[in-house]
């Protein structure tokens, strides 16, 4: 069973209200928080600290930063981030092993860093046709600004326009923003936007990696099963990897039983979450691809089976993600 119980895909406000409740029952352990920046929506994007001694802010530990959902539909990709603050919580007074490279951490978790977008998709009446009405399928943010007038008007979800409004917020940051990878055009489903850092959903993440000592980082996404690391792009891809990168994703994919490689050889893509703050700080940072079926799946496959490690097809017996989380949380413990 998962760390929470849970058995079925979280509403917005469940993410909102549990996480709030978390830091509630847990005062010294978890502090919920608000990113800095609401989304062009108006809405909270919230997630938790956990620490010993959480409010005390100087103790100067690493930061271990996991965060969901810069994809809308990417609904199994909140739940194994959220998934993750439980196991956090539960394993701090019952596990030792936990407790442990908790105290020696502090993590940021944030399972949804797209509200708006998450909003639109998990609230949609079902098709998943893909059309580009196709609200279920929605994958960027509700940035309509970028959208010629006509379709500039009104709410995000409201047509015209459909789901094609907004910018992938998975193209917008800074890392080699402006090359391969990522569509100039505002209809397209990897839209860059229009600046690098033009998106707030995208600032806020930028805010903590600047502000923090975030060492390790992971983003989910779903479908792939992977485990990837930069570059995310092949023609600035160094002659010789990094060891120590290569290792820490073969590492995690051994766990979840995931295909670990550098982006580029799934495809090209810029302004991706790592191709930033790599290069930004030097910290590690992964996306992984929660493997199942479908963006957002059967709950049993995609969350509880990916999670816990019971997936026949990738991770059985291996420890599931919840393994690969702990495994990047001990690297972010003694380095
Ligand atoms: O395209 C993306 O943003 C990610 N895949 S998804 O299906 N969740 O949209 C993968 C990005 C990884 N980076 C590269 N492939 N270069
Ligand atoms: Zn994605």
């Amino acid at each position: 069973a998962l760390p929470s119980g849970r058995t079925s895909y979280r509403h917005l406000y469940e993410y909102n209200y549990e996480l709030k409740e978390l830091a509630r029952k847990n005062p010294t352990l978890v502090s919920a928080f608000t990113m800095p920046e609401s989304t062009w929506e108006g809405r909270d994007v919230v997630g938790v600290e956990i620490a010993t001694d959480v409010k005390n802010l100087t103790d100067g530990k690493p930061v271990n930063f996991t965060m969901g959902v810069h994809h809308a539909r990417e609904w199994p990709a909140g739940e194994h981030v959220m998934e993750w603050a439980y196991e956090l919580v539960n394993g701090y007074s019952h596990d030792a092993a936990i407790r442990s490279l908790v105290g020696k951490t502090r993590n940021i978790v944030v399972p949804i860093i797209n509200p708006d977008g998450f909003e639109i998709s998990r609230e949609a009446e079902p098709k998943g046709d893909f059309t580009r009405f196709d609200y279920e399928m929605k994958r960027k943010n509700c940035n309509v600004s970028d959208s010629p007038p006509q379709y500039a008007t009104g709410v995000c979800k409201a047509n015209p326009g459909g789901r094609l409004r907004g910018t992938d917020p998975n193209r917008n940051y800074a890392g080699f923003w402006g090359g391969n990878g990522a569509e100039l055009a505002w209809s397209g489903d990897t839209f860059r936007g229009s600046a690098p850092f033009s998106e707030p959903e995208v600032r806020n993440v930028r805010s903590i990696v600047s502000s923090r000592q975030v060492t390790n980082l992971i983003t989910m996404h779903t479908v792939a099963a992977l485990v990837l690391r930069p570059p995310g792009v092949a023609d600035v891809r160094p002659p010789l990897e990094e060891p120590q990168y290569k290792a820490l994703g073969d590492k995690l994919a051994s766990r979840n039983g995931y295909t670990s490689e550098p982006s580029w050889a799934l495809y090209d893509t810029t302004g991706t979450t790592e191709d930033w703050s790599y290069w930004a700080t030097g910290g590690w940072g992964f996306t992984i691809e929660v493997g199942g079926n479908g963006f957002h799946g059967p709950y049993a496959d995609n969350v509880v089976a990916e999670y816990e490690g019971l997936a026949p097809a990738t991770g059985a017996g291996k420890g599931g993600n919840r393994q690969a989380f702990l495994d990047m949380l001990g690297n972010a413990a003694d380095p």
